[in-house]
């Protein structure tokens, strides 16, 4: 097994043969190093000009001997060794500094980023000789911008101080801090990250949304992260010291997952979630695992599912990866009952079968359809942005009781109500999936149907929440999404939903530059003039003319 790394370029045979012969020897559990490695590290240190230093595990034995430069050392990848959120990573880092300089901010990101269970540098004299042991440790639950506790530097005579037992003692408090966080229902806990490159309002807009999102998901949210740069990173969206800090972050916080408002590409994923040792996943997926959590019928789950997978297939790392850290869902959930394990060939051959069961589903729902239209009834269709009031809407219309709430995504599955207007004129009214902006295209594809039924509407009511300080991009998102279904031919009526939030004469101003008519739809009484405008608008249909 290899166990020296760093450069080893112009050291001598004998050099490098001193180096193996550290790797054997052993330090006592109660001491962080011995004072003959001491002298030893500090001898090979003086002699090459390098920093030379020691991973250490618990047990005593001498993982890994590295070699750097003068200036510094690189701690290789410890992707090997166990991490979990209440451990440490099981192995001490003791190296030398060839001058008196004590612990440096790269020793202390280093130590909370590997979450190494002690950091400590080795100073030396001018002769070659130890000086003194710099020291620190992680401080669980400390915030982000210290997590480290540094001590007072010891004698490298005695390096003496309980190592395993400060280790064991750090490890509990660690245990206790996650109990803390994780207690209420297990939940997920989130940091949301939005790397932008336009406008900062529009970034903070776009994360507003993302926290609804969250929230509609039951991810409790522990803090944001906004980073503007002149041009995203194409490895890792953000710069990898942001990213480092981030991680940091997210371990102190006992966060369990990192959400990125920003579309993530494959590979993106993979290296954040390799350099961050954490689950990410993006708005996309956390829209897909929303749908998922609430998809109702069988044909909902079933374009959810496949919507999912499609996401997922490209983001499985080689031909036979198990999905562990990809895996689609937050919270184990992930498409359908298949989540884990999934394999690439496993995701193709599940894919196809879906494919074929929604093909089927939505034969039979044509056939419904066709035998409804016989009937010749108008389809009023009510569309908007998610959560702008459309099943409320459909309820208040009707007197029926579609589900509505103050969460995205309320509705999956379309429904449909009969309303009579006066003069006997009778029509079917439809309440649909909520639109949102940059609608994931495996979901669009997915829900192609279901959104292609739109099509046989005589009406489309555009339902907007004008209370929502975001309801010129919804409307404008709504009808680029009309466009994408060519659905722009079709008379619409904006609908101006919640005016009792918006003070009057805004409400005024908006009807006159929307062109729409204002309800709240939570009032019955409100909606008058809105009906009598729909009746208006079927009545030609029924060869009815005012
Ligand atoms: N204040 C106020 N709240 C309203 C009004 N209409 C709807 N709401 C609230 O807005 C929230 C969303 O309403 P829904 O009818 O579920 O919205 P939706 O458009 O069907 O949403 P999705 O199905 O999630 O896309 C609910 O909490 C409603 O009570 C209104 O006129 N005024
Ligand atoms: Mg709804």
């Amino acid at each position: 097994m290899k166990v020296i790394f760093g450069n080893l370029l112009g050291l001598k045979a004998g050099q490098i043969k001193r180096l193996e012969n550290l790797s054997r020897r052993r330090v006592l559990p109660q001491a962080i190093v011995s004072h003959e490695l001491c002298r030893n590290l500090c001898a090979l240190s003086a002699e090459t000009g390098r920093q030379i230093g020691l991973l250490i595990d618990r047990s005593g034995k001498i993982a890994q001997v590295l070699v750097g430069e003068v200036d510094r050392i690189l701690i290789p990848d410890l992707r090997e060794y166990r991490l979990a959120p209440d451990r440490l990573r099981g192995l001490r880092f003791v190296h030398t500094h060839l001058t008196d300089t004590p612990l440096t901010q790269d020793d202390l990101t280093d130590l909370a980023l590997l979450r190494l269970d002690l950091m400590a540098v080795v100073t030396m004299t001018t002769a070659g000789l130890p000086a003194l042991i710099h020291w620190a440790h992680i401080l669980p639950g400390a915030s982000e911008s210290t997590p480290y506790r540094i001590m007072d530097p010891i004698p490298p005579f005695r390096p003496e101080i309980d190592c395993i037992g400060l280790i064991q003692a750090l490890e509990a408090e660690l245990s206790r801090k996650k109990a803390d966080t994780t207690g209420q229902s297990g939940s997920e806990r989130a940091l949301l990250v939005s790397v932008f490159t336009g406008p900062r309002k529009d970034a903070i807009d776009s994360l507003d949304e993302l926290k609804e999102l969250a929230h509609t998901a039951n991810i409790s949210i522990i803090d944001t992260v906004l980073q503007q740069r002149k041009k995203a990173n194409p490895r890792f969206l953000m710069g990898s010291g942001k990213l480092d800090e981030l991680s940091i972050m997210a371990l102190h916080r006992g966060a369990t997952l990192i959400i990125f408002d920003q579309e993530l590409n494959p590979s993106q994923i993979r290296s954040i979630a390799d350099r961050t040792e954490i689950k990410v996943i993006d708005r996309t997926q956390l829209i897909l695992d929303i749908f998922a959590q609430r998809a109702q019928s069988r044909e909902g789950k079933l374009q959810v599912e496949l919507a999912q997978l499609k996401y997922i297939l490209p983001r499985l790392v080689t031909k036979d990866t198990a999905m562990s850290r990809l895996t689609g869902g937050i919270g184990g959930r992930g498409p359908g009952e298949t989540r884990l394990e999934i394999n690439r060939r496993r995701a193709r051959d599940r894919i196809r079968g879906l494919e074929h069961a929604v093909a089927t589903v939505q034969k039979n729902r044509r056939q419904q359809r066709s035998r409804r239209s016989k009937k010749g009834l108008p389809i009023i269709s009510i569309i908007g942005y998610t959560n702008a009031g459309k099943s409320t809407l459909l309820n208040q219309l009707t007197q029926s009781r579609v589900l509505a709430e103050n969460k995205l995504f309320a509705t999956l599955d379309p429904s449909s109500r009969r309303l009579r207007f006066p003069r006997d004129i009778e029509v079917i009214i439809t309440d649909t999936v909520g639109f949102i902006r940059d609608l994931p295209k495996e979901l669009m594809a997915a829900f192609k149907a279901t959104l292609e039924e739109l099509k046989n509407a005589d009406l489309l009511m555009h339902v907007i929440d004008i209370s929502n300080p975001r309801h010129p991009d919804q409307i404008r998102s709504v009808e680029t999404i009309l466009t994408e279904l060519n659905l722009c031919d079709i008379p619409t009526i904006r609908v101006l939903n919640k005016m009792d939030q918006v003070e009057p004469e805004t409400c005024d101003h908006l009807i006159r530059r929307l062109n729409g008519i204002a309800v709240s739809a939570l009032n019955r009484s409100t909606l008058k003039p809105l009906s009598e405008k729909m009746e208006v608008a079927v009545a030609p249909l029924y060869g009815i003319n005012r």
